[in-house]
């Protein structure tokens, strides 16, 4: 059986969402992340990172989000939540979890934790200003790809058929939401997460993680 260390919402959504859409067994373990239980001694020893999500299996552990996604969708590759190898589509999913992951979720963690990058108090308005125009640029950059697969009769990011990218992206624009542009505020942004808030992989995880879908229905 799966085991997922999760905290809601946290990038350990996806995984979540992943594992329900694949219908396997698994078990939620969560880390208390208000005191800091992902880097304890026992967690880092898991995942040397320090963060969460980790998957284990048996002996196996795997970290970092998207990876994990990707293992579980590979390892289950019936249920079809990746293109197959040697389709054109495969790459573009590929090339979308990379934008997903190197751009638009490594700037929402900016924006997250500006204290991070910078030595002063004073400096971290300054980096949230800058990083909320960087994730309007990224959201734009998907609501028009979004368009554009609308007026070819797509409804995913890739193809007709929700892949691992669609869940990822959900994730990631759930976080966004508290921004002062938020996705919905997109239209092409608006009508895919009203399409994706119907999934039931996602209602189920979102149900589990607390998390309201009455603004995407
Ligand atoms: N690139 C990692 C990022 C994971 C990450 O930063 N997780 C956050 C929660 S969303 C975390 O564990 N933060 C706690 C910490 O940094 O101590 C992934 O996608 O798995």
């Amino acid at each position: 059986m799966y085991q997922l260390y999760y905290y809601p919402l946290n990038a350990s959504m996806a995984p979540h969402m992943i594992l329900e859409a694949l219908q396997v067994d698994y078990r939620l373990i969560k880390v208390d992340r208000k005191n800091q239980e992902q880097k304890s001694k026992e967690y880092l020893a898991l995942n040397p990172a320090g963060r969460i999500p980790t998957l284990v299996k048996g002996d196996f552990v795997l970290f970092e989000s998207a990876a994990i996604c990707l293992h579980l969708a590979e390892m289950h590759s019936k249920t079809q939540l990746i293109p197959p190898i040697g389709d054109d589509s495969r790459a573009l999913h590929h090339q979308w979890m990379m934008y997903l992951t190197n751009t638009l979720q490594a700037e929402l963690m900016v924006y997250f934790y500006p204290e991070k990058h910078c030595q002063s108090d004073n400096a971290t308005a300054e980096i949230i200003k800058a990083q909320q125009k960087l994730i309007h640029q990224s959201l734009s950059l998907l609501n028009d790809q979004l368009a554009k697969n609308e007026l070819a009769d797509i409804d995913y990011l890739v193809g007709n058929k929700i892949n691992v990218c669609d869940y990822f992206l959900f994730m990631l624009l759930i976080w966004a939401d508290e921004l002062e542009e938020p996705p919905l505020r997109y239209v092409h942004l608006r009508r895919y997460l009203k399409h994706l808030a119907k999934q039931q992989a996602i209602i189920t995880v979102c149900r589990k993680e607390k998390l309201s879908l009455a603004d995407y229905q």
